[in-house]
């Protein structure tokens, strides 16, 4: 029998106990109300973990459609099988997503974001640019994990990543699951977090996490799933207790992510570099596009700052200026 199902039982006898003596208590109400926090959502099927970190299935009303992995809840007990969640605590902070069609939101009260790319498939830096942005605008820390190193043919790609980002408040981490020692350093960025993997499809943010907390056995996409389209790539976002302090949340994976329109001083906030240097520019809402006097445009001139970071940054200010 699963804690979780010694919980519900216990929670049975105890009413049980109590009809038959007649006293109908008002604690027991208070029991059978808890705090938790959301680990899934299938529509509207919630799974939660309270605070002792049982697991409850819940059912969330319509009007807290909204809710997603990783924000705070109360829930009350209905029946042995699903509780019902009653109050959703305000959120520290939202990641969310652009699809073509609707702004999506991935999870909540997130401390770090775990930027995964690979080997293979062969990563775009300028995703990791968005994530990083993403990440600023939470606010929230980041790391980057270049993983699948085994199958580095030549080190160019893993050099070209580290230089990107070697005066960057954001860890490099180099990740196989061949090489388990490899995991020890990204252990060590980990613990005691509420971490997001977030990457493309197929970079290996499922079989980190599985090598990561050895209890888990999350689906991952095999050899021959990738050829016929990945039928075990991750579906929802969810949220696992990490033994070393924290949680980590797996994430699915896209082939764009996208953020959300922002204005121009959350493009500007969300490359530090470029943030920090404009406080020397004349103009104090320089854009550092084709202004006079720009600190930034100096410090591209004196190689300060890194060609394709500022690449991202201009081509995301005119993505958000239309
Ligand atoms: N060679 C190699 N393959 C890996 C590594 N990590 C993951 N993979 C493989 O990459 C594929 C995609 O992994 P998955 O975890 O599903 O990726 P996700 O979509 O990012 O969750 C699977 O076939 C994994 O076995 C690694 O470090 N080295
Ligand atoms: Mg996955
Ligand atoms: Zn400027």
């Amino acid at each position: 029998m699963d804690h979780n199902t010694i919980a519900k039982c216990a929670t049975v006898f105890k009413r049980l106990v109590l009809s038959l003596l007649s006293q109908p208590s008002p604690r027991s109400i208070i029991i059978e109300e808890y705090s938790a926090k959301v680990v899934n959502r299938h529509g509207a099927h919630l799974l939660v973990k309270d605070e002792q970190g049982i697991r409850h299935r819940c059912i969330s009303p319509k009007k807290f459609s909204y809710v997603v992995c990783g924000d705070r809840v109360r829930c009350k007990y209905i029946d042995r099988d699903r509780d019902q969640l009653i109050e959703v605590s305000s959120r520290n902070n939202e990641l969310l997503r652009q699809t073509e069609y609707a702004t999506k939101l991935v999870a909540a009260n997130i401390d770090s974001l775990v930027i995964v790319c690979a080997i293979e498939p062969a990563p775009s830096l300028e995703l990791i640019d968005h994530y990083i942005v993403a990440a600023e605008n939470l606010p929230a820390s980041a790391m980057i994990v270049i993983n699948k190193i085994d199958l580095c043919k030549s080190t160019e790609t893993i050099a070209a990543i580290k230089n990107k980002y070697s005066n960057l408040p954001y860890p490099v981490i180099e990740t196989s699951i061949e090489k388990p020692s490899s995991l020890e350093d990204l252990t060590r960025h980990l613990a005691d977090h509420t971490c997001i993997f977030v990457g493309q499809s197929g970079v290996g943010k499922s079989t980190l996490i599985n090598s990561l907390i050895p209890t888990l056995n999350i689906d991952t996409q095999t050899i021959s799933d990738s050829i016929h389209q990945g039928k075990h790539t991750t579906s929802v976002t969810t949220l696992y207790d990490f033994p070393q302090g924290g949680e980590l949340i797996d994430s699915p994976g896209v082939r764009n992510f996208s953020l959300p329109k922002l204005d121009k001083e959350k493009v500007s906030k969300g490359f530090c570099e470029i943030d920090k240097l404009s406080a020397q520019c004349k103009y104090h809402n320089c854009l550092h596009i084709n202004e006079p006097s720009c600190a930034v445009k100096n410090a591209m001139g004196k190689n300060e700052l890194h060609v394709e970071r500022y690449a991202s940054y201009k081509k995301m200010m005119e993505k958000f200026e239309k």
